[in-house]
């Protein structure tokens, strides 16, 4: 063999690191490194940097395949992962080397991190629940791939103009991103539309064939995830749509140039933008293809890896691979792998289901209605025609096999448990092809699971119940507090060791902590940094000073009405006329801290938005409210001012109507840093409460009982209106035109308290709302207290570490081992 020639050195000292940024000034970007720009010498960095995990991304890769281990293969169609530099300098351990380098450079480490676009390929929970899972499944040595599309835009981004939203694309990677590497020799080929003949194999056994189709290319690039403490290198690998050249060039030859050109770019559209909706998006066609394009690509892909790398039976597909849909929008996945099986490898019907259910499971996210993807028979049939006949087969096993068996000749069992609704057109119900199709469906909660369980699904829990498990969402720590709150994080290491960082449940050590005032002062201190820090952020964006002595109450997460900002407005607006009635009221100054995106579509959101804002503008302007009261609404809310905005916090909005929040993972960020919940018994609430202990959050409101007794009963948003003065005027003052001088632009709001009935019940938990907030303010009027709460929420949230998520995952659901990379 040739003699391979040593690589440069990719050491990790400071003059190792100096000269690859600096070869990559020179050599990549082609600049003199006197005149290079910031982008050239963030873009350099983050290529020393990315040099030093491709080695361990190959080596991961190659052990896995040699070791002939299962893998877990991620298909979701959101990755919210934010800014990535600073995250792989922390895992790695570069962060000094690479800040010592630059600095001897003249560069400063800090500021190249802040120019670095958000990777925001997602719109809310779901996505970046995903890119905390991939993190931990790098860190704690899983064999793991993560599927998903290449989007050109990803979520947009938000500017207010007069208080209301407004949407601008958000051109993540126009100038290219130096983290993703193009992998043109996986390059995939998908049919889509056409219609379905019959072939004979040698045998003579018909098989559908799926032709007269249009084709399309996925390009892959991958994006290396790098764990904390660890050599696995695992890889993010996201599906770009191209044009089929054979396709283009048959036009071409036919000598119409800008013919082809059309159709490359109707081709490329197919991964060009997310869909900004975080729950409800079906029915639109180019949704559909985008889901089929990525999880096409991707079942390929593993079906590749499978005949390469083994010459196995198919039976054995399942003990190389396992495959988890992040919700329904990867589900075309069953009818996909239920084709390539029976159409393009001959199998059985009966042993390609068995693979199926054994490879795949599905995650739950929602128990919205609205949210439950459904795709008309007549679009799928149009798109997928193959996939549809498959569905129909699927469908007409499971109800002439175990519901017939279990409740014969009842034709309204089968009506509700069919693959098809039928209840007004029809319609395929991708949530029951997901627990059909695979071999475990699981909540993201305990309570959402027990509610998958009683009301979403129950037949389908009465039939399979073995298939249901309950998996508590978790957050990466690593980015959740050692990235984003250094300073908490070296405290803790200080006081009970580095451990910590890879067993969160090591943090229960802190619990004696919160009895040491000399720990608490520094808590305290570290906490009024990252004010002092927002406060800067807050100025510089909405031109409002705020005091870092005020309490900031945060509620982060997307614009729902379920989330309820709008009850948090009510109170805000009481708050605000309780000052005005008694300016000499004892209450301690506080900051109301708002970020959401609504979706654009979404127009009582983005009314709420713009009554928030305009209230804000009313609120910090009024002389008689002085520094009292600030109402803040930051925009273009992402994971980046996430990461400012939560070691920041006192206080953590939590209060979606119960019953409505699967989970909620922002929750556990807050809780995590420090900032108490204000919440109802909702989602992960309810566990956080557990943890905690009731003694440090505050629980309010109705339980999903008894919301469901009350609806029962007829809820009547009137009644609460007529027995309760101050919530009257609260919602008379908003249906004024005292906030922007016309009395109409909160007719929408106010209508939805009163006139369409207050379907997420803020009217009936406004007092107890209310009255909670009153105890948050007494509680925060003592320090110490206060400091106390907040350093045993800390001490005792390791049960929501992603880490642990994932193992349980690992355990329960994919069978999956660790593979230390040496
Ligand atoms: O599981 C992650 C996250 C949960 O924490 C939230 O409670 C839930 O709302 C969210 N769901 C979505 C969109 N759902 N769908 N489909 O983001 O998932």
């Amino acid at each position: 063999t040739p003699m391979t020639p040593a690589p440069c050195d990719l050491g990790n000292s400071t003059e190792a690191i100096k000269s690859s940024i600096v070869n990559h000034v020179r050599f990549t970007l082609g600049a003199y490194v006197d005149s290079a720009s910031p982008n050239d010498w963030w873009v350099a960095t983050c290529l020393a940097v990315r040099d030093r995990v491709m080695d361990s991304a190959t080596k991961s890769r190659t052990l896995h395949r040699k070791s002939g281990v299962r893998r877990i293969h991620y298909l979701s169609l959101e990755y919210l992962m934010g800014r990535l530099l600073e995250n792989n300098l922390r895992n790695s351990g570069l962060y000094d080397s690479v800040k010592q380098a630059l600095s001897e450079m003249g560069k400063d480490l800090d500021a190249l991190l802040q120019s670095e676009p958000d990777m925001g390929l997602g719109n809310g929970g779901l996505g970046r629940l995903a890119a905390c899972f991939m993190d931990s499944l790098s860190t704690m040595n899983l064999p793991a791939i993560g599927y998903g599309i290449h989007y050109e835009f990803g979520l947009f981004r938000q500017e207010f103009v007069n208080g209301r939203q407004v949407e601008h694309p958000d051109a993540w990677m126009r100038d290219g991103s130096p983290w993703k590497i193009a992998r043109p020799s996986y390059r995939q080929r998908v049919q889509l539309y056409g219609r379905v003949t019959q072939r004979f194999d040698e045998n003579g056994n018909p098989h559908a064939q799926w032709v007269d189709t249009k084709c399309l290319l996925g390009l892959p690039w991958d994006i290396p995830i790098v764990g904390y403490d660890s050599h696995t290198v695992n890889v993010l690998r996201l599906w770009q749509a191209q044009a089929d050249e054979d396709f283009n060039f048959k036009i071409f030859n036919e000598g119409s140039y800008i013919e082809a050109l059309r159709e490359k770019a109707i081709a490329e559209t197919v991964s060009k933008v997310l869909y900004p909706n975080d729950a409800t998006e079906s029915g639109k066609e180019l949704r559909l293809v985008q889901q089929y394009f990525f999880v096409a690509c991707s079942l390929a892909d593993i079906v590749r890896r499978f005949k390469n790398g083994y010459s196995l039976p198919w039976s054995e597909f399942p003990s190389k691979a396992a495959i988890q849909l992040n919700d329904t929008h990867p589900a075309v996945a069953i009818p996909e792998l239920m084709r390539i099986l029976l159409d393009e490898e001959n199998l059985d019907w009966g042993s390609a289901w068995k693979i199926c259910q054994e490879t795949f499971s599905y995650t739950n996210h929602t128990l919205l209605p609205e949210a439950l993807e459904m795709w008309s028979v007549g679009l799928f049939e149009r798109v997928l025609p193959r996939h549809l006949q498959i569905i129909y087969r699927i469908n007409a096993q499971f109800l002439d096999g175990p519901v017939e068996a279990r409740w014969p000749g009842d034709a309204a069992k089968k009506r509700v448990l069919s693959l098809i609704d039928e209840r007004g057109g029809k319609y395929v119900r991708m949530a029951h092809m997901s627990v059909l199709g695979g071999h475990a469906t699981n909540g993201v909660a305990a309570l959402h699971t027990r509610l998958l369980c009683e009301r979403l699904f129950p037949e389908f829990h009465e039939l399979f119940p073995e298939r249901f498990v309950n998996i508590t969402n978790g957050v990466t720590f690593r980015r959740w507090l050692d990235v984003c709150n250094p300073q908490l994080s070296s405290l803790i290491t200080e006081t009970i060791g580095e451990g910590w960082k890879k067993d969160a449940s090591k943090l229960r050590g802190l619990d004696a902590s919160a009895d040491d005032a000399g720990f608490r002062d520094r808590y305290r201190a570290i906490k009024r940094h990252h004010k002092v820090v927002l406060a800067k952020i807050i100025q510089d964006s909405c031109g409002v000073c705020v005091s870092p002595d005020a309490l900031f109450d945060v509620q982060i997460k997307r614009l729902h009405e379920y989330k309820r900002q709008h009850l948090n407005l009510l109170n805000i607006v009481t708050l605000y006329r309780q000052i005005l009635n008694n300016p000499k009221a004892d209450f301690h100054p506080r900051v109301f801290i708002f970020g959401a995106k609504a979706a654009p579509g979404y127009f009582l959101a983005k009314n709420i938005i713009h009554a928030i804002n305009s209230l804000a503008n009313k609120v910090n302007n009024d002389p008689r409210v002085g520094d009292k009261l600030k109402v803040v609404f930051l925009p273009n809310y992402g994971v980046s001012l996430a990461e400012k905005i939560i070691p920041a916090a006192d206080l953590s909005e939590q209060i979606s109507t119960a019953g409505k929040e699967a989970s909620g993972t922002g929750n556990m960020k807050l809780a995590l840093n420090g900032a108490l919940t204000i919440g109802t018994l909702d989602g992960a609430n309810v566990e956080i409460a557990e943890e905690v202990g009731d003694d440090n959050i505050f629980i309010f409101g109705l339980t999903v009982e008894q919301v469901t007794d009350l609806k029962a009963r007829g809820y009547n948003p009137w009644e609460y209106y007529w027995n309760n003065e101050a919530l009257r005027d609260t919602i008379d003052w908003i249906g004024s035109d005292y906030f922007t001088g016309h009395a109409h632009d909160f007719k929408p709001l106010r209508d939805s308290f009163l006139e369409h009935g207050d379907p997420y019940l803020c009217l009936a938990d406004y007092q107890m709302y209310v009255d909670a907030q009153a105890k948050v303010d007494a509680a925060y009027k003592q320090p110490e207290l206060w400091t106390k709460m907040a350093v045993l929420n800390t001490a005792r949230v390791g049960f929501f570490s992603s880490d642990r998520t994932i193992q349980d995952y690992a355990d329960k659901v994919w069978k999956l081992p660790q593979v230390a990379v040496p």
